[in-house]
């Protein structure tokens, strides 16, 4: 440390609820080990991959994603994987909650039902998407800014992130073994059907209102 910049490293954002809070869809042990080890290490990897180039400390996470090609060349995949390990979880947690309203309503539910024919339409091709993704990684309702903003679902290997496709993210769903292993072993479309229990739509349309402010601007 040089001491001329005080840039502040990455943190860990604390969980908006309680471990148990989204019992009994996610169990209380689940959540401990997923956010305190899993994303706490996303974001200590993220911080020393930087180390080195403090300068890019500072940015938003999905600013620094939207960059990634202009980042020194030896910490552009560390980049890319931890930091978005890091955004993908930031986003998730702010996407649950204890008590779902079951459906979205206003104008994100009116998308929905034009972009996938109904509300249950939407849902089966999510969790379809989410089964289907191999191995580990994330399914993703993102809307397409280069499509006049049209809702598209969209699965994504590893800890890549909508950001780096031009995709802008609304919700999404951890389909890492790590997510659901405890409670659904190997059961993802189990733990893809009861997600639903604790989407918070009120957070999710906030984040479709935001997609379209950002676009008009
Ligand atoms: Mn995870």
């Amino acid at each position: 440390m040089n001491g001329s910049t005080s840039k502040e490293n990455y943190v860990l954002p604390p969980l908006p609820y309680g471990y148990d809070a989204l019992e009994p869809v996610i169990d209380a042990e689940t959540m401990k080990l997923h956010h305190d080890k899993h994303h706490r290490a996303y974001v200590d990897k993220l911080n020393a991959a930087l180390e080195k180039y403090p300068q890019w400390l500072g940015l938003p996470i999905d600013d620094l994603l939207r960059r990634l090609h202009e980042l020194p060349e030896d910490i552009r995949q560390a980049v890319h994987d931890q930091g978005g390990g890091h955004a993908n979880h930031a986003l998730f947690w702010n996407v649950l909650m204890p008590k779902s309203a079951g459906k979205p309503d206003g104008e994100l539910a009116k998308a929905i039902i034009r972009d996938f024919g109904s509300f249950d339409d939407f849902k089966k091709k999510f969790e379809e998407a989410g089964t289907k993704q191999f191995g580990s990684g994330w399914v993703f309702l993102v809307t397409n800014p280069k499509d006049q903003n049209r809702l598209e679902i969209v699965p994504l290997p590893n800890q890549e992130t909508p950001v780096e496709h031009g995709l802008y993210g609304l919700m999404l769903c951890d389909v890492w073994e790590h997510a659901y292993y405890l409670k659904y072993n190997n059961r993802r479309p189990d733990w893809l059907k009861k997600f639903w229990d604790i989407v918070n739509w009120d957070y999710v349309a906030k984040r479709f209102a935001d997609s379209h402010s950002r676009s008009a601007a």
